[in-house]
């Protein structure tokens, strides 16, 4: 092959992997918001129960919880290598993949949070449900404020 084709052929698979990267990054951006979407919608509703703004049902709390306890170990997912580099604006802050192992550590605590949480509710203890979520929300908060942009 003459120099020029080869330099061209490299040339086009260099863009074709680039986009295909920048597809693959925008897939893990749409899962992990997607993803934070199905939790807040279950929490929210556990919290305006929590705070007494809706009749506080133990048992729609616990099936809410199971829910949120399945949906937390998929979020690290959905922050692999590269999805910080897509030309998309996210409130993720570089911390998460220059301090992986922070990142790992918070997340885990959330896991860790809502499978408590999950285990509480099967009680049907009302103030221990109140009380686990309060530390979830924490797990929650933790993450935020370590590795999630202000709103702007
Ligand atoms: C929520 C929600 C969060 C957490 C956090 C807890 O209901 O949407 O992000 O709780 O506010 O402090």
């Amino acid at each position: 092959m003459k120099l020029a084709a080869r330099a061209c052929a490299v040339m086009m698979l260099v863009c074709l992997s680039g986009g295909a990267m920048a597809q693959d990054a925008k897939k893990a951006i749409e899962y992990r918001q997607s993803v934070f979407k199905v939790i807040v919608w279950d929490f929210g509703v556990m919290g305006a129960m929590v705070k007494g703004e809706k009749d506080f049902d133990a048992k729609d709390f616990a099936r809410r919880a199971e829910r949120v306890a399945d949906m937390a170990p998929r979020i690290a997912e959905g922050f692999p290598a590269g999805s910080d580099m897509a030309d998309i604006e996210t409130r993720a802050k570089p911390e998460i993949w220059s301090d992986a192992a922070g990142f790992k550590q918070a997340w885990q605590r959330l896991v860790d949070e809502t499978e408590k949480l999950a285990m509480v509710a099967k009680s049907g203890d009302e103030a221990a449900m109140k009380k686990q979520f309060a530390a979830t929300g924490k797990a929650c908060k933790g993450c935020h404020d370590d590795y999630r942009k202000p709103k702007s």
